[in-house]
């Protein structure tokens, strides 16, 4: 379904964008196998208009270490390379197309993207969930558990969320904290409790009969055990564990994904918006996937509200079969940017306001803003 079709008023006319950097400590630590994350470190694009805000949150980290993005080089490629791209009449789909022949910065793209869509919708009076085909009012939530100082630790912290109610638990993994961790968590909480394990690519093709021990636990899924690039590694991964395997960081597009999954690389599929450009091109992954009854399930980025209530909107797709990393607010943060999302039944409600569907505290956001800029690339072109 287009956005215009929605349209009770017609298109509202871009006049500014703004940039804005701003930071926020998370409540505890978080590690995984390529680093530990202590803050995020956000960039906010705003797309207004008469009397409208569009919202997009960069899920880059400020480290090139998830993926080859970061932060401050997503603000660079925007500012040089896509902001100047964005007229007064531009849409999100037509932005789309016109940053096609720029290569790679997915997340760049996709922080624009959004921006244009949250302003395109809220002027249509429609909400990102009815837009993508949200089936669901509510998800379920399931949480991901960074890897901990010792398996005292890690179950304590686990019991925690699990007394949230957090649905799911996946827990991060790398060489020598995998299969140990798994089983004290799995004979702990029991065979009923849906667990999951995430490498971040810590593992080599030649360590497959080390990875099929997880086997024994009964686990949901193992989520991107080998490097990004090694797609057809996985393949031969699949061989020898029978834990189904989900990629996350491989997963750059829906060709990509519908390439990994017709060589058997994978048999569910991490879905983040930020990671392949946008809410577009995370939608046609979710149909690829849905026509093929291949399971998915939303992401995360550690975002705070702007970006979590988008990805809720994705999230209530009928082929989101599977709990997302889509935790509620105090899982990150002291105070959340946005009225925070609680955990209620182990669910989050998916907003139903036009566009993403919530507004961030400005008072709060600009307690925690380091700069905010006018983007002149965008008001010299009008
Ligand atoms: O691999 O899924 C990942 C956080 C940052 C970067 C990569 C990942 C993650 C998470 C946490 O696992 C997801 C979340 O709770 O937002
Ligand atoms: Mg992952």
């Amino acid at each position: 379904m287009r956005w215009h079709e929605h349209d009770r008023s017609g298109p509202r006319v871009i006049t500014e964008i703004r940039l804005r950097r701003a930071h926020i400590d998370l409540v505890s630590p978080f590690r995984t196998s390529f680093g530990v994350e202590t803050a995020r470190d956000l960039l906010y694009i705003e797309v207004s208009g008469d009397g409208v805000i569009g919202w997009g949150e960069c899920v880059a980290m400020s480290e090139p270490m998830y993926s080859s993005e970061y932060v401050d080089g997503c603000e660079e490629v925007l500012r040089r390379f896509m902001l100047p791209l964005v007229q007064s009449n531009t849409t999100a789909e037509s932005f789309t197309e016109s940053v096609r022949g720029i290569r790679g910065h997915s997340m760049a793209k996709a922080v624009l993207e959004t921006a244009l869509l949250d302003f395109q919708l809220r002027g249509a009076g429609v909400s990102l969930g009815t837009f993508l085909g949200a089936t669901q009012t509510r998800v379920r939530s399931g949480v991901s558990v960074g890897i901990q100082p010792s398996i005292e630790d890690l179950l304590r912290v686990v019991q925690g969320y699990f007394d949230d109610g957090y649905l799911r638990i996946k827990l991060k993994i790398e060489p020598g904290f995998d299969i140990e961790p798994v089983r004290a968590v799995r004979t702990t909480f029991g065979d009923d409790l849906l667990l999951q394990v995430d490498a971040n690519s810590a593992y080599e093709l030649s360590d497959a009969k080390h990875l099929a021990q997880l086997d024994a636990f009964n686990l949901l899924l193992i989520e991107q055990p080998l490097p990004e690039e090694q797609v057809a590694s996985h393949a031969q991964l699949a061989k020898v564990v029978r834990t189904p395997i989900c990629l996350d960081e491989s997963i750059l597009s829906a060709e990509v994904a519908r390439e990994a999954l017709d060589i058997g690389a994978c048999s569910i599929i991490n879905i983040k918006p930020g990671r392949v450009g946008g809410y577009l091109e995370a939608k046609k992954i979710h149909d690829l996937c849905y026509e093929r009854g291949v399971p998915v399930w939303c992401g995360g980025m550690l975002e705070t509200g702007i970006g979590r209530a988008a990805n809720l909107a994705l999230a209530a797709l009928p082929g989101f079969t599977l709990p997302g990393d889509t935790s509620a607010s105090a899982r990150y943060f002291r105070r959340d940017v946005t009225a925070p999302f609680e955990l209620r039944n182990g669910h989050l409600d998916v907003p139903t306001g036009p566009g993403i569907g919530i507004d961030p505290d400005l008072d709060f956001l600009d307690s925690i803003t380091d700069r905010v800029e006018r983007v002149d690339s965008f008001s010299a072109a009008h």
